[in-house]
């Protein structure tokens, strides 16, 4: 079952499904070392193991994306953990990755904080026998085996850029709070948006782009400095879910409420209180579990040998059903969905 805006129905009957907590794979945060590594003993503790390796820990995108795959690893007899930073810098996920190499990990499923940074580490680890996988933001890539992207580059930056010219009015000044500033993922976004801007939406200006580094309080904080910058800003889009959820906070109990629109991607369940109490119309996303339940079948395939990353590959991801493998290694999630008052009601992620 895919997760596309064309399956409302299934999209709906997938989300109740979802839970809220990741039982067994997420664990203490570890201090300023700012590691969890809590092994789950999926299934029947069969050959591939599994480790992930989000931005940062604590943001509850990649904890619903660590439960896709560790259900997933479970489903195809792996062993699964989940390791990561607190703070998603550039270079932080390195000595995660060299551990995961040493350990003799079978496969890494990477979601990357810089497309550079952590280049020399994957390609050790590959080199060590570990398929990498990164999903959710690239690196370069010549550093990992496969690409999972959640949607389109393209598709992404759109979908903001329509709700944010609907919502107000296609006219005025914005600005962007995204995440860390070498987010591979965000950056390639804001590009597109841009362009999506200078062609098609001639009256909407953006006047700055600032960064929260998926830090709750820091994105919260450049809300309001953006806010007080900006007299006559009319809407923030925040392409991270970190980031809407903190404008949304800071807004909802501020006198721009109603003033200024937010929107870009965030979870229903971060959200929802901000839709209902007015602040946020719409906003979109895709959804995570199925991005980490898909990267986790991908990597499986690559450890197994069923595919090498080449174009036309294909491989079946249980319940998701076939994927093929398409240009530079990368596979397609699908497409991002909107989420609104009128069906934010129906997800539970
Ligand atoms: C945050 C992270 C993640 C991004 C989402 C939309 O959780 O930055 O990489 O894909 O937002």
């Amino acid at each position: 079952m895919k997760f596309t805006n064309k399956r409302p129905a299934a999209l709906a009957a997938l989300a109740v499904t979802i839970a809220l907590t990741i039982a067994g794979c997420s664990g203490d945060s570890g201090g300023s070392g700012g590691s969890t590594d809590s092994s789950s003993g999926g299934g029947s503790g069969g050959d591939v193991s599994v480790v992930m390796l989000p931005k940062n820990l604590g943001n509850p995108y990649f904890d619903t994306s660590t439960k896709g795959a560790k259900a997933a690893t479970e489903e195809f007899g792996g062993t699964f953990s989940e390791v990561g930073p607190d703070a998603g810098s550039p270079d932080a996920q390195v000595p995660f990755i060299n551990t995961a190499a040493q350990q003799g990990t079978k496969a890494l499923i990477v979601s990357a904080n810089d497309p550079k940074a952590i280049c020399d580490a994957l390609n050790e680890a590959r080199q060590a026998g570990t398929k990498v996988v990164t999903f959710d933001s690239d690196t370069d890539p010549t550093c990992r085996d496969l690409f999972i992207n959640q949607a389109t580059a393209e598709g992404i930056a759109k979908v903001q850029i329509d709700m944010v010219a609907d919502q107000i009015g296609d006219a005025g000044e914005i600005a962007i709070l995204s995440a860390s500033a070498n987010a591979t993922n965000q950056n390639a976004w804001i590009e597109m948006m841009k362009k999506d801007l200078a062609d098609n939406h001639p009256n909407i200006t953006l006047v700055d782009t600032v960064y929260g580094d998926d830090n709750d309080q820091t994105s919260f904080d450049k809300t309001a400095a953006l806010l007080q910058s900006h007299p006559d800003l009319k809407a923030i889009i925040a392409p991270t879910t970190v980031g809407i959820a903190a404008a949304a906070r800071y807004i909802s109990t501020s006198d721009y409420k109603g003033k200024v629109a937010v929107t870009g991607l965030g979870t229903p369940n971060q959200m929802r209180e901000y839709v209902n109490d007015g602040t946020v119309t719409e906003f979109a996303l895709w959804n995570p579990e199925d991005l980490g339940f898909l990267a986790a079948y991908a990597a499986d395939a690559l450890v197994k040998g069923d595919i090498t990353g080449k174009e036309g590959d294909t491989f079946t991801a249980g319940k998701l059903g076939d994927f093929t493998v398409g240009a530079d290694a990368t596979v397609l999630l699908g497409e991002p969905y909107k989420f609104n008052k009128d069906n934010i009601g129906n997800f539970d992620f």
